[in-house]
């Protein structure tokens, strides 16, 4: 009946299953740059001269921390500072590892040089989540705009 208004109708359905097609592509695009949700390894280096580096790190539930001695003659200790996990010892030229499956901050020293000091804080991540949603709202936008455009054709 309205010619004008259903093939404005026709254009913004269009429009919209572009965007959403445009904004579904980036989604699914960036999902395998994102951080996995697999477990990591995280790398810290340890010396008397510069202590624990990096000194403060962030890493997700399950992930690795491997602390490397870079004194090849100094024994140093991953020591927690309230005493929560089995102090690590840091044989020189070594290396130690521990996993990190409870949520939380872990401030930690070593023990024979109380000037070294870290903090591993552990997140519960699911990074993938969030651009999965994006996808699936995009593709629900594009299903959407495909009924509108069909809406205008059927009449
Ligand atoms: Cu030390």
């Amino acid at each position: 009946m309205n010619r004008e208004r259903g093939e404005l109708r026709t254009v913004l359905g269009s429009m919209m299953v572009i965007t959403a097609l445009a904004f579904t592509m980036v989604a699914a695009l960036i999902t395998p740059f994102l951080p996995s949700a697999s477990a990591a390894n995280h790398d810290i280096n340890a010396s008397y001269s510069a202590g624990f580096v990096p000194s403060d790190i962030t890493v997700a539930v399950g992930d690795t921390v491997t602390w490397h001695n870079l004194d090849s003659s100094l024994t140093h200790t991953i020591t927690s500072d309230n005493g929560s996990w089995t102090e690590l010892t840091l044989p020189g030229g070594g290396t130690v590892s521990r996993v990190f499956n409870v949520v939380g901050d872990y401030s930690y020293h070593c023990r024979p040089h109380p000037s070294m000091v870290g903090v591993v804080r552990v997140l519960n991540v699911i990074p993938e989540f969030p651009s999965l949603a994006l996808v699936a709202a995009g593709i629900i936008a594009i299903f959407a705009g495909l009924v509108a455009v069909r809406r205008r054709s059927g009449t």
